[in-house]
């Protein structure tokens, strides 16, 4: 093990004498300088009102302190937010307003951006707005048992996904 001034970290080499300087001998970090990010929750749509999960992985000198960020700008907890400072961001119920681009970073690294989209479910033309078009589409699909008929995913089509449309619709989404 020796301090490398080329990469800054002290490293563990495999081997003979000539492997200190060979970058293909190298067997593993050990003792970063720094914490870094090793994976983060990838991109996702989700509809309106579902629990969202995000999680950053991170590596290195201990103790990790997180912030995560929307667009750029610390979160902190309130309402909908939990976890703002922690590995797992935790938003629920997500609002269609939250849809963004959500990273996490720590004083020296950052992580790739989370885009998050979200979707009203009951806008079943998709055009952006909740009206009677969307009402009516769900009742042809209803009534002829085609997709999106089965609007809570259950594989039965029944009254319990008219209820949850209709609480969709009038909910607003
Ligand atoms: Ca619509
Ligand atoms: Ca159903």
């Amino acid at each position: 093990m020796a301090y490398d001034t080329y990469r800054h970290r002290t490293m563990l080499y495999g081997g003979g004498p000539d492997y200190g300087t060979n970058y293909r001998d190298l067997w593993d970090y050990v003792a970063p300088d720094a914490p870094f990010i090793n994976g983060i929750t990838p991109d996702q749509t989700v509809p309106a009102g579902a629990r969202v999960t995000l999680h950053v992985g991170a590596a290195g000198t201990q103790p990790f302190t997180y912030q995560w960020r929307v667009e750029g700008v610390p979160l902190s907890d309130h309402d909908n937010i939990s976890g703002s400072n922690t590995s797992t961001l935790v938003i629920d119920p997500i609002n269609l307003t939250d849809g963004d681009v959500y990273d996490a970073c720590f004083v020296s690294a950052v992580s790739n951006p989370v885009t998050i989209t979200v979707v009203c479910t009951t806008d079943l033309n998709h055009d952006g707005s909740l009206d009677d078009f969307d009402y009516f589409d769900f009742l042809n699909s209803f009534f002829s048992n085609e997709d999106p008929a089965d609007f809570n995913g259950d594989t039965n089509v029944d009254d319990f996904d008219y209820f949850d449309f209709l609480n969709g619709f009038f909910a607003g989404c």
